[in-house]
């Protein structure tokens, strides 16, 4: 599955708060168990990804309804302790994504 989804990240490695926690938008693709974001589609062309593929072997996916901010948000918790907030376009492509990722 691929698409545009926009990302905050709340914790880094073990757990910390992030030094940088605005929203960016991505596009995003799910391999296997590795959730890839590019700045742009074409990037995925060219395998120039953003920063470091997140590894979802034994993460976490979940609804966030207390982030009222956005309206279909979920979150994301790694094993290694790293938490991202990610906002879908609509409920649907939220609810798809989740189930995605929950079944990588
Ligand atoms: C962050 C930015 C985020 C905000 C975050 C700020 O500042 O304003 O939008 O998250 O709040 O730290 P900066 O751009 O300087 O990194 P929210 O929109 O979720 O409030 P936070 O510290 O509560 O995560």
């Amino acid at each position: 599955m691929e698409g545009t989804l926009e990302r905050k990240h709340k914790l880094q490695l073990g757990g910390k708060k992030a030094a940088s926690r605005g929203w960016n938008s991505y596009h995003a693709v799910l391999y296997r168990q590795t959730l890839c974001f590019y700045l742009d589609r074409k990037d995925t062309l060219r395998s120039s990804a953003c920063g470091l593929p997140l590894n979802l072997m034994g993460a976490e996916c979940s609804p966030a309804p207390e982030y009222t901010k956005k309206n279909n948000c979920f979150r994301l918790r790694l094993r290694d302790g790293s938490e991202y907030l990610l906002n879908a376009s609509s409920r649907f492509l939220m609810k798809k994504w989740m189930m995605k990722i929950q079944a990588s």
